[in-house]
């Protein structure tokens, strides 16, 4: 008779995954899975081969999506005693694997030495006005906040300068204070242009949040002004502020409408690089005729688009604006400029206080690719209502104007 035999590993192998299950409860366990398995088989391999990264790097287990852990992600030791990795083949002797796993809602102890770079006031200022809008910072409390600007450094760059290259171990993540720079992507022996910074916004971020290679290469069209962030800051703050980030967001983005044809794990990669912002009643969110960088999603609150009205002036001879629009909680906007290439076609108030998700043009075309019919032919509409609320658009103002 023959019988069935355990393969050496395969009880320890799933209660590992099994533990992880009980401590982190996800919303799906198949998607758990894939993350846990996959995160398991880079950090074997990361185990087995040098580390190509400078030493400072920690060659942690990476909560990749973040679900799993980053306590490790403060280790620096490569003393394989001291990985917290769980390593198939050391199943046996070391059967509680994970142990250290992030758990954001407990308080842990850092005993990492902080990054300091010393500044003066005059770039303390100019850090904390380039960091003001920057999306990765929202939802860091005060004191996450400042070690973050503690630890950033000034970097200055040359036109034609490559900041990152597609391809290479993930350093820094980086704020951009002043210049251009092109988003260049290489695929088989093709290189293209996917996108630009204008003076504005960061990047450099995915390497480090997924322990992923550089995703794009980023080359300085002008000379231009950096803050970076090293990786080993960013994973400790901001990595693990994302874990709470998932927490706090998940269920209302498995509810947006918008977002139901992606997969879970899409979504989460959403919540990763999505940022919170909050609005008084009567503030501008959007104005019509500027260039677009965001989309907003509504999380509480209501607000209302307005067009301006060729031929409705107020007593100071302004061209008056009327609502075309109101969006609820869970409702998008400020998709068209981003999908059209276009200035914005009309402005966006917060009506009562309202908060949104913001995501930069970036990530909305890295991430929303699958919404996009949806979004078209939404757009489709706006002509067909317009007619239908005032007969002919030919009363308002071109915001290309
Ligand atoms: P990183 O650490 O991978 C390159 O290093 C950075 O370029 C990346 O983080 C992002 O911050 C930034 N796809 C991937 N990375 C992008 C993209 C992008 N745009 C900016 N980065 N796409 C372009 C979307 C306009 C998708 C291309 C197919
Ligand atoms: P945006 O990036 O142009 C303004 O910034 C946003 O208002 C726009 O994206 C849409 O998300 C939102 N026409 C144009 N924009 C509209 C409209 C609209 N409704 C909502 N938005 N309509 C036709 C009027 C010209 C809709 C009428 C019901």
């Amino acid at each position: 008779m023959s019988h069935i035999q355990i393969p050496p590993g395969l009880t320890e192998l799933l209660q590992g995954y099994t533990v992880e299950v009980l401590r982190q409860r996800p919303p799906d366990l198949v998607d758990f899975a894939v993350d846990y398995f996959t995160r398991l088989r880079e950090a074997r391999s990361r185990a087995s081969t040098p580390p190509a990264a400078p030493p400072s790097v920690s060659q942690d287990f990476d909560p990749g999506a973040g679900l799993v852990a980053d306590a490790v992600a403060d280790s620096e030791s490569e003393d394989e005693e001291d990985l917290d990795v769980p390593i198939p083949g050391r199943f046996d002797r070391r059967v509680s694997v994970c142990a250290e796993t992030y758990n954001p809602d407990e308080e842990e102890e850092d005993t990492d030495p902080r990054v300091i770079h010393p500044k003066t006031d005059q770039q303390r200022c100019r850090l904390q006005e380039a960091c003001k809008d920057i999306l990765l910072f929202k939802n860091l409390d005060p004191e996450q906040l400042s070690q973050v600007l503690d630890a950033m450094f000034e970097r200055t760059v040359k036109v034609d300068e490559h900041v990152i290259d597609q391809g290479d171990d993930g350093d820094n993540f980086y704020v951009i204070e002043r210049g251009t720079y092109d988003i260049l992507v290489t695929k088989g022996n093709q290189t293209r242009s996917v996108g630009q910074y204008d003076n504005h916004g960061s990047f450099g971020e995915l390497a480090l949040m997924y322990n992923t290679p550089r995703a794009a290469t980023i080359v300085a069209t002008s000379e231009g002004s950096l803050w970076g962030l090293d990786r080993v800051t960013f994973r400790r703050i901001i990595v693990k502020n994302n874990a709470k980030k998932r927490k706090m967001f998940e269920s209302f983005i498995e509810s947006v409408p918008l977002l139901k044809s992606l997969e879970v794990s899409e979504r989460m990669k959403i919540v990763d690089v999505i940022g919170e912002k909050v609005y008084k009643d009567g503030e501008r969110i959007i104005t019509q005729g500027e260039k677009a960088d965001s989309f907003y999603i509504i999380e509480s609150g209501e607000v209302s688009i307005l067009i301006k009205s060729k031929t409705k002036v107020n007593k100071d001879g302004e061209n008056q604006e009327v609502e075309i629009a109101r969006c609820h909680k869970g409702q998008y906007f400020g998709e068209l400029a981003l999908v059209t290439n276009k200035p914005r076609a009309a402005s966006a108030y917060a009506v009562g206080d309202v908060k949104c998700l913001v995501m930069d043009v970036q990530a909305f075309e890295r991430l929303l690719g699958p919404c996009m019919d949806i979004m078209k032919r939404n757009i489709s509409h706006y002509e067909e209502q317009l007619v239908k609320m005032f007969g002919s658009s030919m009363d308002l103002i071109d915001p290309g104007q």
